[in-house]
């Protein structure tokens, strides 16, 4: 006999990771669910159009459904409604410096909007059947005094994203404790790839690299170089979000590659691949670009990306999550940055041997 159809509802499915996990949830053929901002142009869908069905289909796969993180009715007419075996909260807003502009809202979304979520279960008496995956993060760290950092390691975060971060991560685990639900955290160290948010440093370089290679950009405008961060590859990453919740018990785990790089070696490796060297502005090869060879691309210092408060080392031990979920990242630092910078190529027109 063949076991039932499992039901997942995402939020945040627009986004990196909820578009990728979508992906291999269906693939594992699950009755996906997802909530989706209401935006003024439709191009917020962008990620997942290629799994997108005509809800006028008979038994669609995947359904998506107007919310907000900020709309406890929502969420709770939503749950409801789809009574979903597991939920994946990947919504939030994502973006560490944005949340020094919008502390209020960042702690809305991603702090409040876990509580929400967690409530609705209980209000809804989902206890029993229903498994909870909090999207927590290597930000917790932020001013790391132990590394490789662990689950054990101490949280001291460096930003209100990280502390929105904090509350949905303590609640989760005050939920579990509390309550009995199934609720995990994964602790995930940076993940990247070709879909990665136009914004983050890793796709904001290779977007330049091919930017540059075209001939329609100049310079690059960075901010901190020496930051070192432990990045994989988001592929990888949302594998053991679903091991999380295969596991027999709710635990919290930390997913990470064990390798750290700084940020000025992410930007050499980026234009390593396209056989450009770096003319770092200020640090003697041109001051001003004049000397600039035709082969160097040229980056330039811009203090508006510095923020407030930063966080200067990252480096995650994932060995629990090796030894109870048998999960390893595949992906090395540089065939990631070779296929970020591939894909950026090719939708430049331009294909790297
Ligand atoms: P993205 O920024 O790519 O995606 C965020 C998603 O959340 C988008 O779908 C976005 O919708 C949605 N969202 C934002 N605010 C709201 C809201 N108020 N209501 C409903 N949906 C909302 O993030 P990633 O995919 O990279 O990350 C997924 C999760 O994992 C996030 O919670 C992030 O903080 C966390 N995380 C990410 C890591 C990484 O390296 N990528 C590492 C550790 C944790 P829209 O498309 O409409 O903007
Ligand atoms: P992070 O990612 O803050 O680690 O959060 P981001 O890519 O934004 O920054 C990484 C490091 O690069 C430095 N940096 C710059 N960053 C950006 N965005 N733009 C720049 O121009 C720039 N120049 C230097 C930053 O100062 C920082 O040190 C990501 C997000 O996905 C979070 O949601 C997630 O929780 C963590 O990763 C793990």
């Amino acid at each position: 006999m063949s076991s039932p159809r499992r039901t997942a509802f995402i939020t945040g499915i627009t986004g990196q990771d909820g578009a990728l996990l979508a992906e291999l949830l269906l693939s594992k053929g699950y009755m996906v669910h997802g909530l989706k901002r209401r935006a003024s142009l439709i191009g917020n869908t962008q990620r997942i159009d290629h799994l997108y069905q005509d809800p006028h289909e008979d038994h669609p796969d995947m359904v998506l459904h107007y919310g907000d993180m900020t709309d406890a009715t929502n969420l709770i007419r939503l749950l409801q409604q789809t009574q979903p075996d597991e939920i994946y909260n990947l919504a939030a807003q994502s973006h560490v410096q944005v949340s020094f502009e919008t502390p209020e809202y960042t702690a809305n979304a991603d702090a409040l909007g876990t509580l929400r979520l967690l409530e609705a279960i209980r209000i809804l008496r989902l206890e029993e059947k229903t498994r909870f995956y909090q999207a927590s993060t290597s930000e917790l760290y932020g001013l790391v005094q132990d590394s490789p950092q662990k689950e054990i390691t101490p949280f001291y975060p460096r930003s209100p994203y990280a502390v929105a971060k904090l509350y949905a991560y303590w609640i989760t685990v005050n939920y579990r404790e509390a309550y009995g639900l199934f609720a995990s955290n994964g602790i995930l160290f940076n993940h990247e790839g070709p879909t990665r948010g136009e914004t983050f440093i890793t796709r904001k370089v290779t977007r330049a690299v091919a930017a540059i290679m075209a001939g329609q950009q100049d310079c690059l405008y960075l901010g901190n170089l020496e930051a070192k961060r432990d990045w994989g590859s988001a592929r990888d990453y949302v594998e053991g979000m679903w091991r999380i919740l295969q596991h027999h018990e709710p635990d919290d785990f930390v997913l990470a590659t064990g390798k750290t790089h700084s940020v000025r070696s992410f930007v050499e490796t980026a234009f390593r691949r396209v056989g450009k060297e770096i003319a770092w502005e200020g640090e003697g090869v041109d001051e001003v670009g004049r000397e600039r060879r035709t082969n160097q691309a040229l980056i330039r210092i811009d203090k508006r990306y510095f923020r407030p408060t930063e966080v200067d080392l990252l480096i995650g031990d994932a060995s629990k999550a090796a030894t109870k979920l048998d999960w390893k990242p595949t992906t090395t630092f540089d065939e990631l940055v070779s296929e970020m910078v591939e894909a950026d190529c090719r939708a430049y027109g331009i294909t790297l041997t």
